[in-house]
């Protein structure tokens, strides 16, 4: 049996299966008969071309990849979604189920029987996202392949691996294929993130910790810890707790690995190689994703890092302080010129496994007087927001290592520099929200949200599971993420999806 999982950019698959003499073997695995189960770019490499390059695929199954049609969604399509049988195998035998899968990709077979009579002999499932439909899995004689990821789905996922591997072979169905019909609306749910800052702590051990705006180190001075770094347990017990309790992805920021190179912070590299031997939904890895020199002197790009990341076990990188510098240099050369660690990364792996985490901070200002750059930008308090913010009014300014420098760039240039460069996904903090239960910052989420396509995670300043429920009535933010109420076990991720459901957001339970 061969399973050939991936996550990827379409050209780079093909030519590097073309360069390790792999392409034409994997052809004649799979026209001998023996069971092939392909996911994500090992399910598009079956099909004849794909829009995201002019190499040709393996064309076992003649249709063409296409990219989504962002104007009526985020692209990448990010996050879990269903599947729906094409016609089930009478005898219920199925490995795909009524349960929501992770998906994470930009590019899709589009559903068009018209156009293309002959794939329709292979759709498994289709899923709609947005108002498209896609073949979200393909499954005929010895062939599998899924675009969304089982081995990220949980308890789902494993299901169907576990069902593929005892009866790999496709079960005969007795109905004639049900053809899709369009729903009003999609089922892609909105996502609960887990996240958890790590850092050494003063004996140098590896610890989830959590700042009140940044700060990480006790406050009271009265307390024997007073000016210790805020210990609130292990990375990779707290990362299983959460993978237990239905977080729909997790995410593992190593705060301040801007100082050093991750490539020797091995530590980091276990943590997350541990926690993906036993966690399965996405795993998001970010710190020190940058070009870097190791103390030997060897040179280290920010794809090496990202690469030693993702063969530990994460699923996206998320970058910093470097995808400010990258946007700076953008800026002042006018175009893009390929060596940013977004870029590189995303040409090889997907931009879909690219995240961009943005620290943006207020800079208050008075609005009658102001007339510097971000006029357009600049957000005036709102009467029922908290009462420190009343009246008040202020844009958001970029940060780099942590909040530590301020730089000379707007949130609005930052979220959109990045979108061109290729991120897929864009993590927006607010260091004047972090660690305060105030509730997210809505302003801040809608400014972004308005001049960007890629999902906008809202981060920052949860302190109760009806916050959850505001930010997704009152933007269009694609996940929630939330560390200190989940840290202190002040709220249930269970409770949060509870009352999100309770309203009407669909959420996966
Ligand atoms: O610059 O590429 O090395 O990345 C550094 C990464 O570390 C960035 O993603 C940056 O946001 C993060 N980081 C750096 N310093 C801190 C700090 O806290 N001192 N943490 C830090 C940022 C913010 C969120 C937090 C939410 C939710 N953490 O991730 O989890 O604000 O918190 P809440 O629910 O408790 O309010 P680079």
């Amino acid at each position: 049996m061969l399973i050939f999982p991936g996550v990827g950019a379409f050209g780079t698959a093909i030519s590097f299966l073309q360069s390790r003499g792999l392409l034409e073997p994997l052809r004649d695995y799979i026209l001998s008969g023996r069971p092939y189960f392909g996911i994500c770019i090992g399910m598009q490499v079956l099909f004849q071309s794909s829009s995201e390059s002019s190499l040709p695929g393996l064309a076992v199954v003649p249709c063409p990849i296409e990219l989504f049609d962002s104007t009526d969604k985020a692209v990448p399509h990010m996050g879990w979604n269903a599947a729906d049988l094409l016609s089930p195998a009478a005898d219920n035998s199925e490995p795909v189920d009524q349960s929501y899968y992770y998906y994470v990709h930009s590019y899709c077979a589009k559903y068009n029987p018209q156009k293309y009579p002959s794939a329709t002999a292979w759709i498994h499932t289709t899923t709609q996202y947005g108002h498209e439909l896609f073949i979200s899995s393909v499954r005929k004689g010895n062939v599998f392949g899924t675009q969304f990821h089982p081995e990220k789905s949980g308890a789902a996922g494993l299901a169907l691996l576990d069902a593929w591997l005892r009866n790999p072979g496709a079960p005969q169905s007795t109905q004639a294929p049900a053809p899709p019909t369009l729903r009003a609306e999609h089922r892609l749910t909105k996502r609960i993130v887990a996240c958890m800052d790590v850092r050494a702590n003063d004996d140098g051990d590896l610890v989830v910790t959590k700042g009140d705006q940044y700060d990480v180190r006790e406050r009271a001075h009265s307390t024997p810890t007073a000016g210790a770094v805020r210990n609130l347990g292990k990375p990779v017990a707290l990362a299983a707790r959460y993978y237990a309790m239905g977080a729909d992805e997790l995410c593992l920021l190593n705060i301040t690995s801007f100082r050093h190179s991750p490539l020797q912070d091995q530590p980091m590299l276990a943590v997350v190689r541990a926690a993906a031997e036993s966690i399965f939904v996405p795993l998001t890895i970010g710190g020190g994703i940058k070009d870097t020199v190791d103390p030997d002197g060897t040179p280290r790009s920010a794809l090496e890092v990202a690469g030693a990341y993702f063969r530990a076990g994460a699923d996206k990188v998320s970058i910093g302080s470097e995808a400010v510098y990258a946007v700076e240099r953008l800026h002042a050369a006018g175009k893009r010129d390929g060596t940013s660690a977004i870029e590189t990364i995303a040409n090889v792996y997907g931009r879909q496994a690219v995240v961009v985490s943005v620290d943006p901070r207020r800079v208050y200002v008075d609005p009658a007087t102001y007339e510097g750059p971000y006029k357009q930008e600049l957000i005036l308090g709102r009467p029922d927001g908290p009462e420190n913010e009343r009246g008040k009014a202020w844009w958001y300014q970029c940060t780099v290592s942590g909040g530590r420098e301020s730089r000379d760039l707007s949130v609005v240039q930052l979220a959109c520099g990045v979108e061109t460069l290729g991120a897929g996904e864009i993590l927006l903090n607010s260091i004047d929200r972090d660690g305060t239960g105030l509730g997210f910052d809505l302003d801040l989420i809608n400014l972004v949200k308005k001049n960007v396509q890629i999902p906008v995670v809202a981060s920052s300043g949860a302190g109760s599971k009806e916050h959850f429920v505001q930010v997704f009535q009152e933007t269009a933010a694609e996940a929630a993420l939330a560390a200190g109420i989940f840290h202190r076990e002040e709220v249930q991720i269970a409770d949060v999806k509870g009352a999100l459901q309770a309203a009407g957001v669909n959420v996966r339970v």
